[in-house]
């Protein structure tokens, strides 16, 4: 089905959403019936995250390698999407064990990215356009080839050797603990220099820094400072719920790796490293922080961003995420139930962020929509109008503004993530079914959602003029930024009216959710409301029509968005949706 709007149904759109927009809406603080939610403003909740990974970007020297001109030279695109902020994965100087998480120096920018001088061009460019900038700390671990680890692994009585976690050889050999990257998922590893074990959450070259130690803290504090003096906006923490450790490192029990958050993430004094840098760091700054994760429980990521506590900002929850990890699909109310949990949990208590995809899991309309030519279009769209409705700081991941799909690849060597190949190696050490290994790495490999930005339909899609570090989707022929801009119907246009009509709408940002036909599993259904405003968003995510009984005032002649040209939604009492079709309707 081709999915273009005409231009007479886009004026009627335009009509219809100049006309939702109350000309003065009610701020909360004007509203003499705030619910306990919208209390509170802040920019950080009103805004549209895009998350840009910037090796996969733009490439502006023909090295095969995204960089930070590449992004310069795209700004005005950026711009252009409506969103209001761009969360860059890291950037700073890293031997790309694991693509930047593995930083040698904290205070210098990766080479293949360029230079300090690119970087301070890139965050004025953005603030010239009102785009705050949000910036990637990863201070769980530092690159094996930092220098505080390069001289911790000298001698047991080096300055910095109580700057990472050390296991002497005498003692034996340390309880294990669970590495996600290591080949032999084993966290400590033997250094002959000391004769000792260091530990290492991710790989042998991301070893974990001992936050125990105020020195790390006040380094950690000190980097954070350098970069929201240059004018960041925001900070999302790395895997920070493994900061804190179970410093004697007790046995655990045997399946412990059913849910490692639990077992030994979120460790005494992981709280009060938190709020020690919250105040004497982000107090002094118009910024925000955002965990990766947010504990194992609903307590601890209320417990995280409370905004009483003093501890994080806004947390970013995995469960929605691990929830869909079957290759047969996923279990629509299942995962409707999370969305509402999360809400219902987090309302009036904390602050959620709102995303389906990142640099870490496969492209959102492989993974949950339909990426079949049919429905690609559909899906996607569909999908974006979630993100852009629901309450919460919504994440767009680049590339998913055009529904851009996960990539076929068959053979290992197609792969460059290290959690990929060491997995691998990993599985046939093990001699597990390796044609299943294979299967679910093309559905969920991380190297799915790092391919190459879809520029145009030129060769390596316009990303580079030289050999991609990865390889670019071939369907970049028909999926890519030059074909959406001059379809006024295609998933780029439509992503530009979500962030519009969310921009124009607090009600989309603040507002109450109430879920609708909960028990269906086509329909995600719910209603906004704020202050007496009210906004339904009705989405059918299957390939069979149905229908939604309308709640009481709503007026399924006021459509709002629809993401299907000439789709009618009218049906006796109630909205009657195609395959993928996604509305916004007012009462
Ligand atoms: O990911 C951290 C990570 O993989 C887990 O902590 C996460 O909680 C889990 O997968 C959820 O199911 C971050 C980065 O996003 C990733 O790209 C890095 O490889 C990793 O840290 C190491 O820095």
């Amino acid at each position: 089905m081709k999915q273009t709007l005409s231009w007479p149904l886009l004026a009627l759109l335009l009509f219809t959403l100049l006309c939702t927009c109350d000309p003065a809406p009610k701020t909360p603080e004007e509203s003499t019936a705030a619910t306990e939610a919208t209390t509170d403003r802040a920019w950080w909740k009103e805004a549209i995250i895009h998350q840009i990974y910037p090796r996969s970007y733009q490439d502006s020297d023909g090295d095969g390698v995204g960089d930070l001109r590449g992004i310069i030279n795209r700004l005005d695109y950026i711009k252009s999407l409506g969103v209001t902020a761009v969360w860059l994965n890291p950037i700073y100087a890293s031997p790309n064990d694991d693509n930047g998480y593995d930083i040698s120096d904290y205070r210098a920018i990766m080479s293949d990215f360029g230079t300090m001088a690119d970087f301070d061009e890139l965050l004025a460019g953005m603030h010239q356009r009102d785009i705050r900038m949000v910036m990637d700390l990863v201070v769980n671990h530092s690159s094996d080839e930092h220098q505080w680890f390069v001289e911790s692994r000298k001698s047991r009585d080096n300055p910095y050797r109580d700057y990472y976690h050390w296991w002497p050889a005498e003692k034996g050999k340390p309880a294990p603990r669970f590495s996600f990257f290591d080949v032999n998922s084993d966290a400590w590893r033997y250094d002959e220099t000391t004769d000792a074990y260091y530990l290492h959450y991710f790989s042998g070259k991301q070893p974990d820094l001992n936050w125990e130690n105020p020195k790390v803290r006040e380094e950690v504090k000190d980097i954070m400072r350098f970069w929201l003096d240059k004018g960041v906006d925001g900070v999302r923490m790395d895997a920070f719920q493994y900061a804190a450790k179970d410093t004697l490192f007790p046995v655990l029990p045997a399946n412990y790796t059913d849910d490692i958050i639990a077992a030994y993430g979120m460790q005494p004094g992981l709280h009060e490293y938190l709020r020690e840098i919250n105040a004497e760091v982000m107090q002094d700054y118009d910024a925000f922080t955002v965990a990766e994760g947010a504990g194992s429980t609903m307590q601890d990521a209320i417990d995280l961003s409370a905004p009483e506590r003093g501890e994080l900002d806004m947390v970013y929850h995995f469960e929605i995420a691990d929830y869909v990890k079957k290759l047969d699909g996923y279990d629509l109310v299942g995962l409707k139930a999370l969305f509402t949990k999360w809400d219902q949990g987090l309302a009036g208590k904390g602050w959620n962020s709102i995303f389906l995809a990142n640099h870490d899991i496969a492209r959102m309309v492989s993974k949950y929509g339909n990426d079949t030519p049919e429905y690609r279009a559909a899906s996607s769209k569909c999908l974006n109008t979630l993100l852009l409705t629901m309450r919460g700081t919504p994440y767009t991941y680049y590339g998913d503004e055009l529904g851009m799909t996960n990539i076929d690849f068959r053979t290992i060597d197609q792969y460059r993530d290290i959690a990929a190949r060491n997995g691998y190696t990993a599985a046939k050490n093990k001699g597990e079914d390796m044609e299943k290994f294979m299967t679910r790495l093309n559905k969920f490999s991380r190297d799915n959602a790092r391919t190459p930005m879809q520029w145009s339909a030129a060769e390596n899609a316009g990303f580079t003029t030289g050999t991609p570090w990865l390889a670019v989707n071939p369907n970049h022929v028909a999926i890519n930024v030059e074909a959406e801009e001059k379809d006024p119907g295609s998933c780029l246009n439509y992503f530009r009216w979500l962030t519009a009509l969310r921009k124009e709408n607090p009600v989309l940002v603040y507002g109450d959710y109430t879920p609708l036909a909960e028990e269906s599993g086509q329909l995600f259904a719910y209603v906004r409301e704020l202050d007496g405003t009210r906004l339904l968003v009705a989405m059918n995510w299957s390939e069979e029509p149905a229908e939604l009984a309308l709640p009481e005032g709503f007026d399924a002649a006021k459509v709002v968005m629809n993401n299907l040209e000439g789709e009618a939604v009218l049906a006796e009492g109630g909205l009657s949706l195609a395959a993928w079709q996604a509305v916004v309707v007012r009462p």
